[in-house]
C-alpha cells in the first residue's frame, strides 16, 4: 500500500469515527411525560383556567402542537399504541384492562422501548403501566413477570394498572414494593375474596364516596375496582403518589445523567381518585380535579428542575402528552363538574374521554429540544402518538424493525417543527373507530358517550358523520349529506387501513 493509500484510509477511519461521535452526541436523551385525562384545556398555555407554569415553560421553550392525538379515547390502547407503534384495534384485548389482566404485548416483541435500548439508550418506565403483567395468575408475593423488562424497559417502578384499581401496591423490578410474606396478597377480579366491608356497603369509611362502579375492596378509605387482601404495608398512600412517582422518575435521570437514557414518566394525574397531597389540596379553588392540576404541573416542574440542576437540559427531549382526553364524573363524588367553573377541560372540542368526538383524543402535546426545536412556536400539523416508535428511532438514529411499527410514521420532520402538515389520515379509537384526512373527520354510525355533558351517548345515523374541523372545530355542523362522496372515499380508506397498514400509504 502507497503512502498516500495509507493516508487516505486513516482519514477516513479517522472521518468515520468523528462522525459516528457526532451522531451520538447529537442523540438526545428522552424523557416522555405522559399525563393521564388530561384535556387539551386543562393546561394554561392552551387556555386552561387552572395555572400549569411549569408545563407552560414548555411551551414556552418548545414547540406546542395542536392538533396531536392519542390514538385511543382510553388507557389501555393508547399505551399499546404508543410503545407497538400498532393501532390498537389489531390486536384483540386491548381495551381498559382489570389490574390483574396479563402483558398483551409479547415478550421480546420490539417496542419503541427495546429499540432506544438496542440503540444504546438506559430505558425506564415510571408510573402507570395498564398494559398488563405476567402470563396468567400473577402471584404478587413473588416475581411478577413478564413485564416491562421483557419489552424493553430496563428498570420499572410501577403502577400495575390504575388509581382506582387493585392491586394498589407499586411494582418495582417484577417485586410488590414492601410486600411480605407473612401478610400475602390476593387479587381478583371475579370473586369476593375480600371479608371486609365493600366500599357500596359502607360509603361512611371512604374519604371519597364513589358515585358509579368502584364499588369493592376500600383501600386507604377508597373503594375500587377489583377485591384485594393482604399488603397491608406494601399498600400506596393515594395522597403520596405523586411525590413517589416523581422521587422515582428524577432517581432515574440523575443515575443516568451521563448516558443516552430514555425514561417515561406515565403519571396518575388527572385520573380517579382524585386525592391530592395536602400541598395541592384546595389550591386551585376549583375543587380535587383543579388540585390534581396544580400537582401535575408540579411532577413536571421537579422533572425539568432536575435537567437543569444535572445540566441535562440541552441535551434532552422533553415530550408532555395526554393518553386520552378529559372526564369529569369518573366514578367518584369529587364535585369535578360542579366546580368547573370558567374552565374548559378540552378547550374548543367536543367531548372528552371514551368519545370518537374531537376531545375524546385531540390531547396536549409539548415538545422541547433546546437547539433544535424553536422556542415558543406552535404547530397545528396532525401528529399522532402511535407514530413515537418510528420517529424517535430515527432521532436515535437506529432502524425501525422489520415487520413492526407498522402503523407507527417517521414524523421527525413534525416533532422537529419543521412539517406544519405532519400525517395524511389518523384513526381515533373509541368504542368504534374514527378517521382524520386533513381537516376532514368522519365518524362511524353507532353510539358514542360524551364524558363531560351528562346524558345518554350520542347516536350517529348512517353513513356517520362529516365534519370540517378547520371550519368547525366543536364538530356541530355534519356535513356528511352534502359531501356524499367523500364519505364514500373516507369509508373505504378507514376500511382498507384496517385491513392492512399498508391500506393507508
Ligand atoms: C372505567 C372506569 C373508570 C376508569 C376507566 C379507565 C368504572 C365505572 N369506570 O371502566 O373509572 O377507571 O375505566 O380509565 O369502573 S383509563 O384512563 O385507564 O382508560
Ligand atoms: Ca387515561
Amino acid at each position: 500500500m502507497t503512502f498516500s493509500l495509507v493516508l487516505a484510509s486513516l482519514l477516513t477511519g479517522l472521518f468515520t469515527l468523528v462522525a459516528c461521535a457526532a451522531s451520538a452526541a447529537d442523540r438526545p436523551s428522552i424523557v416522555l411525560i405522559y399525563a393521564d385525562d388530561l384535556g387539551y384545556g386543562d393546561i394554561s398555555c392552551n387556555g386552561g383556567a387552572v395555572a400549569t407554569p411549569n408545563i407552560d415553560r414548555l411551551a414556552r421553550e418548545g414547540l406546542r402542537f395542536t392538533d396531536a392525538h392519542s390514538s385511543a379515547a382510553t388507557c389501555t390502547p393508547s399505551r399499546y399504541a404508543l410503545l407497538t407503534g400498532r393501532y390498537a384495534f389489531r390486536q384483540q384485548g386491548t381495551s381498559i384492562l382489570p389490574g390483574d389482566a396479563s402483558l398483551i404485548i409479547s415478550s421480546g416483541a420490539p417496542t419503541l422501548a427495546s429499540v432506544l435500548r438496542d440503540a444504546g439508550y438506559a430505558t425506564g418506565v415510571v408510573g402507570k403501566w395498564h398494559l398488563g403483567l405476567g402470563a396468567g395468575q400473577i402471584d404478587w408475593n413473588g416475581d411478577v413477570r413478564p413485564g416491562p423488562r421483557e419489552i424493553g424497559f430496563d428498570y420499572h417502578y410501577l403502577m400495575p394498572a390504575t388509581g382506582d384499581r387493585v392491586p394498589c401496591v407499586y411494582v418495582e423490578q417484577g417485586r410488590v414494593v414492601g410486600a411480605e410474606p407473612a401478610d400475602p396478597i390476593a387479587v381478583s377480579y371475579e370473586e369476593r375474596i375480600d371479608r371486609g366491608p365493600s366500599g357500596r356497603e359502607r360509603p361512611d369509611l371512604l374519604k371519597q364516596r364513589l358515585s358509579h362502579g368502584h364499588d369493592q375492596s376500600i383501600v386507604n378509605g377508597v373503594s375500587r375496582i377489583g377485591w384485594m387482601t393482604g399488603g397491608q404495608k406494601a399498600r400506596w398512600i393515594d395522597e403520596d403518589m405523586a411525590d413517589v412517582l416523581t422521587g422515582k422518575a428524577t432517581d432515574f435521570v440523575k443515575q443516568h445523567a451521563r448516558e443516552p437514557f430514555f425514561l417515561s414518566f406515565a403519571t396518575h394525574d388527572v385520573h380517579v381518585p382524585r386525592l391530592p397531597h395536602a400541598r395541592f389540596a384546595g389550591g386551585s379553588g376549583r375543587g380535587p380535579r383543579g388540585d390534581v392540576i396544580l400537582q401535575l404541573d408540579w411532577c413536571v416542574g421537579e422533572v425539568l428542575k432536575t435537567l437543569d440542576q444535572q445540566g441535562l437540559t440541552s441535551s434532552t427531549l422533553v415530550i408532555f402528552a395526554s393518553d386520552n382526553g378529559p372526564v369529569l364524573d369518573d366514578g367518584y363524588e369529587d364535585e369535578s363538574a360542579q366546580l368547573l367553573e370558567d374552565h374548559d377541560p378540552n378547550g374548543d372540542y367536543r367531548a372528552g374521554k371514551y368519545s370518537l368526538f374531537e376531545g375524546g383524543t385531540r390531547t396536549p402535546m409539548l415538545a422541547r429540544w433546546p437547539g433544535k426545536i424553536a422556542a415558543g412556536e406552535k404547530t397545528d400539523a396532525l401528529f399522532g402518538q402511535v407514530d413515537l416508535p418510528a420517529t424517535l428511532a430515527s432521532l436515535a438514529g437506529a432502524a425501525a424493525p422489520a415487520g413492526a411499527f407498522e402503523d407507527s410514521r417517521d414524523e421527525l420532520d413534525t416533532l422537529l417543527g419543521q412539517d406544519s402538515v405532519g400525517r395524511p389520515h389518523l384513526v381515533h379509537e373509541g368504542r368504534k373507530l374514527a378517521l382524520r384526512t386533513g381537516p376532514w373527520k368522519y365518524l362511524p354510525p353507532g353510539s358514542t358517550r360524551d364524558s363531560l355533558t351528562p346524558g345518554p351517548p350520542e347516536q350517529i345515523d348512517a353513513p356517520g358523520r362529516l365534519f370540517d374541523l378547520s371550519r368547525d372545530p366543536a364538530e356541530k355542523t355534519d356535513l356528511a349529506q352534502e359531501h356524499p362522496a367523500r364519505v364514500e372515499e373516507m369509508i373505504r380508506l378507514l376500511s382498507s387501513i384496517r385491513s392492512s397498514p399498508d391500506g393507508g400509504r
